[in-house]
């Protein structure tokens, strides 16, 4: 056997290394890598699957034009012709490229160079605009730079951990097991502030439930009691600009806005007063709103004033979402950044990246923002539109309109490894790239370290990476010296030059010393940590020393804004969205595995169950979701997890797997007038009972697409299973179900009681196996669903009745999805053995032993029944 080869997750930013190991079949072996810096040999639920997602299924393998397979040659001729007569008719700034932060950088760095230094436009921007952007802005209104100060080190030596709008157990889940690790062995104090109580919540000492949008409150609070429990650093402040308005700002405030129990708010506050070791991890819950850069400069305040900052186990932690969220930083890659931080607006940095570059010309003002460029798309400024990487007709605010604006454009190229996603549909042409395990480059992560995505394999069909199609265009286009480009490593080596030069301004991001990296020195490349010169153990700003031009660090005045839409009567509900634990974004190789989609297998909504008496909303019936931009059936998930007058929807289901369930369609476009970030989280909205006419289940080995007015979609086993509904009852289901299911002729056994609406109907072929089934009802259908999943291809048996034979027990919801350990499975060992903690459940069902994703979940299955006892 030969050995592994050493990779990067191409999921989150925690930037996870993985041994990848080709199987006979094509298929390939993941494990975790026990020499990564950043796990240590750890995975979760997403990295342990990524097996699973690397198959043929649903692959882009030629280039399209309107929907026709063509070559490479073709393809590019058009899109290449497109760009060039659009810049010479209506200048540079008619096309745009909207590209991702989990692109490779050397993708990333080739799009940045062909937009801003050749095509002469700075219309590049990416979703992490929707990701990172405020906190860029408040980094740099803070430190002159964006970086970030810590490392992942500082987790394990701090003494309190504030996690501020992260679900960091769903989101970053071998940090938060390093987190939790720290505290097993330190009794690091952890609090958490999400209006949500989350997974996160579950080791947690302490849980603020702030009302959305109400932290900068919070942290100016915060930041007074600093002031008056003697807990600011006299020293540090001496290289702080701005202390006194920022406090008088801060004395302006109250804690109002935050609707938190004053006690409460006092405990964190001693909190930070006992502890000088704090780090603050934030995420999304900080960035996606329309104050989301003063959210940040909120925290930032407060670590600068106690001078918590740079040192061993204290500092603010942005985590970074996507694999490459950090390196396009670093190339780059926002409309309004140039390369390796340096400034589009600084004249001395644009003429020395234009030197450098050989480049015939350099705008001089940013480009638009991602909100901006589809507003462009949609009233026809941008002409031509390259969208690699992303899918923004699902995940951009107002997606409808995002979606009408793409479908409208005059021409629109699209490069996916998908062949049927929301945006890949209204591709003029759709290019197909090669995949995670079949390119190569770099990618950074939330600490900087920078590692290795090695190919294991070849890229199916005509699949090309990223990196060349841009290329490509750039050589159609003229500059065939400029994008001569025949490896990654030609790409990392002259972005590492580059970098050499703004190093040469002072600035921090100086990866010079890897110019001349051979091409075995790049096979070879071991994960490294920016500045590479270590300074510091790899921190920044101990020294108080900023990248403004004074050298000053800045304290920023922020007040409390609420969010930007308004509560009404007609919209009485706030709308928060994020993220589920076992899926990745909109779902497209995720959801290519059958264990990752049992955890979660519908989209749904969150709601307080005295929100949902008094609108009328019973458990696991649909909710009609509404917004003043757009309209959602979701399930109803009860539960006090949310808080009354506050809801929250996932954000990943799409046309392809709940058209109802486009959430973005509801979320308003408005922005972070600094970062021009959307305001993702809080939404306006109203709810009221979807009037279904039936409910409906049904499995199949196919992926059917029901006619109804909901219905979702997720893998099994044994192929698809689909919950439904409509809101008028159907006459003849025997001959729907046909239909629905594409077996005109197959023998079918059934029940249908017509007056009362119900039908169950299932179809086998002649060996007598089970083809497919359909479940319908007047209410929400209780049937053993991860039973009824495994069917098909088997004997039908008693598959009418809905359950699983007395003898077969329903494990229910995936919990565990390495061992395949349901809620139930868990719920009956706790009860029947008498478990008493994680461990002890671990010990007897293997759940929870490996990844360590779903040990949150199991303790609040172990608090659930401890609850239900006592309370006995
Ligand atoms: N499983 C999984 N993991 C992922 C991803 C994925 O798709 N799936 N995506 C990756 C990416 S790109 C990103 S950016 C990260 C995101 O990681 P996170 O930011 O942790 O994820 P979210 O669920 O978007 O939002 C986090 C929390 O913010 C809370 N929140 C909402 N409004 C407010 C507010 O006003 N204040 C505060 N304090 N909190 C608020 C929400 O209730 C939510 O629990 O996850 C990464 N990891
Ligand atoms: N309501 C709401 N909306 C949100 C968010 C939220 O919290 N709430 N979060 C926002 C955030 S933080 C983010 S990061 C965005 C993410 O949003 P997107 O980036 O739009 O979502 P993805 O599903 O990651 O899209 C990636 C696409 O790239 C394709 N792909 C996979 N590998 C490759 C490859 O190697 N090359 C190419 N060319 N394509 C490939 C996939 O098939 C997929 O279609 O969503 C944002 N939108
Ligand atoms: S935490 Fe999970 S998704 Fe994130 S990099 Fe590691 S294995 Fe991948
Ligand atoms: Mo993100």
């Amino acid at each position: 056997m030969t050995a592994p080869v050493r990779s990067t997750c191409p999921y989150c930013g925690v930037g996870c290394g993985v041994l990848l190991s080709p199987e006979a079949g094509g298929g390939i072996t993941v494990a975790g890598d026990p020499d990564h810096p950043a796990n240590r040999g750890r995975l979760c639920s997403k990295g342990a699957a990524l097996g699973e997602t690397v198959g043929l299924a649903g692959r882009l393998l030629q280039p399209q034009i309107g929907g026709q397979a063509t070559d490479w040659d073709t393809a590019m001729e058009l899109v290449a012709g497109k760009f060039r007569a659009a810049i010479a008719e209506h200048g540079p700034d008619s096309v745009a490229f909207y590209v991702s932060g989990q692109m490779l950088t050397e993708d990333y760095y080739v799009a940045n160079k062909l937009m801003k230094g050749f095509i002469g436009s700075a219309n590049i921007d990416t979703n992490s605009r929707l990701c990172m952007a405020s906190t860029v802005a408040g980094h740099r209104r803070a430190f002159g730079t964006d970086t970030v100060p810590g490392t992942y080190a500082d987790l394990d030596a701090a003494d309190l951990i504030v996690l501020v709008g992260s679900n960091l157990a769903w989101c970053h889940p071998v940090l938060h097991q390093r987190v939790l690790a720290a505290k097993a062995r330190r009794s690091t104090k952890i609090v958490v502030v999400d209006p949500r109580r989350t997974a996160t919540c579950d080791g947690a000492d302490l849980h603020l439930p702030l009302a959305i949008g109400s932290d900068v409150a919070l942290f100016s609070h915060l930041l007074v009691a600093l002031y008056e429990g003697g807990a600011l650093d006299a020293a540090y402040l001496r290289h702080v600009d701005g202390f006194a308005q920022t406090l008088e700002a801060a004395m302006g405030g109250t804690l109002d806005p935050t609707g938190l129990d004053p006690a409460q708010v006092a405990q964190f506050c001693r909190m930070w007063l006992a502890h000088e070791k704090v780090v603050t991890i934030f995420s999304q819950g900080v960035n996606q709103s329309a104050s989301g850069s003063d959210k940040v400069n909120a925290i930032l305040n407060c670590h600068l004033a106690s001078g918590r900052i740079g040192r061993p186990g204290m500092g603010p932690f942005s985590v970074t979402g996507q694999p490459n969220a950090m390196g396009g930083r670093e190339v780059g890659g926002l409309a309004n950044m140039l390369a390796c931080h340096m400034s589009l607006e600084d004249p001395a940095h644009r003429a020395a990246v234009q030197t450098f570059w050989d480049a015939p010309a350099m705008p001089e003002a940013p480009g638009l923002k991602a909100v901006e460029m589809f507003e462009a798309v949609a009233d026809g400024r941008i002409k031509a539109l390259w969208v690699m990487h992303s899918n923004p007709a699902v995940t951009l605010p107002e997606a409808d309109a995002v979606r009408a604006a793409i479908r409208a454009s005059s021409f629109a190229v699209v490069s996916d490894i998908t062949a049927e996603t929301d945006t890949a549909r209204l591709a003029d042409v759709l290019l197909p790239a090669s995949a995670w395990s079949e390119k190569s480059g770099t990618v950074t992560n939330s600490d900087r370290t920078i590692s290795r995505q090695r190919a294991v394999r070849r890229a199916p069909g005509a699949a090309r990476p990223d990196w060349w199609q841009m290329a490509e265009l750039g050589r159609r286009l003229g500059w065939r010296m400029a994008f001569d480009y025949a490896h990654p490593v030609e790409i990392f080596r002259e972005h590492a030059a580059l970098s050499g030069i703004a190093g040469g301004f002072g600035l921090d991001f100086d990866i010079s010393g890897l110019a001349g990296i051979s091409t075995q020195d790049y096979d070879d490349f071991a994960p490294q940590r920016w500045p590479i010169a270590a300074r510091q153990g790899g921190r920044f700003f101990a020294d108080g020393r900023s990248f403004h031009a004074d050298g000053k660090m800045r304290m920023i005045p922020v007040r409390h804004r609420p969010p930007a839409a308004r509560l009404a009567p007609r919209f009485p509900f706030r709308l928060n969205t994020g993220r589920i634990r076992d899926q990745w974004h909109t779902m497209t190789r995720t959801a290519l595995s059958p264990r990752l989609s049992a955890h979660l297998a519908e989209p749904f909504v969150e709601l307080h169950p005295a929100d949902a008496a008094a609108l009328g909303i019973a458990p696991d019936t649909l909710v009609e979701v509404t917004s003043p931009t757009g309209r959602a059936i979701l399930r109803a998930l009860l539960t006090d997890r949310v808080q009354s007058g506050e809801v929250f929807a996932p954000m990943h289901w799409t046309g392809e797997t709940a058209p109802s369930a486009r959430i973005d369609a509801l979320v308003a476009a408005v922005t972070d007038p600094i970062s021009g970030q959307p305001e993702s989280k809080a939404s306006v909205c109203a709810l009221r009972p979807f009037g279904a006419a039936f409910y409906g289940f049904a499995v199949a080995s196919g992926p059917i697409a029901p006619d109804t007015e909901y219905w979702a979609r997720a893998r099994s086993q044994t192929g698809w299973r689909v919950e439904l509904a409509g809101a008028a009852p159907l006459a003849d289901w025997e001959g729907w179900a046909r239909g629905l299911f594409g077996l005109p002729e197959a023998a079918a056994q059934s029940l249908i009681d017509a007056d009362r609406g119900i039908a169950r109907i299932a179809f086998q072929d002649d060996a007598h196996r089970l083809l497919a089934a359909l479940f319908v009802g007047p209410e929400p259908l209780a049937l053993q669903r991860e039973h009824l999943a495994t069917r098909p291809g088997t004997e039908p048996g008693q598959v009418l009745t809905g359950r699983a034979p007395a003898h077969v027990p329903d494990p229910g919801p995936t919990l565990c999805s390495c061992f395949n350990v349901g809620v139930n499975t868990i719920l009956t060992a706790i009860e029947a053995r008498g478990l008493m903690d994680v461990a002890a459940v671990g010990a007897a069902l293997s759940a929870g032993t490996n990844c360590g994703s779903c040990r949150p979940e199991i303790a609040a299955l172990l608090g659930a029944a401890m609850r239900r006892e006592a309370a006995e």
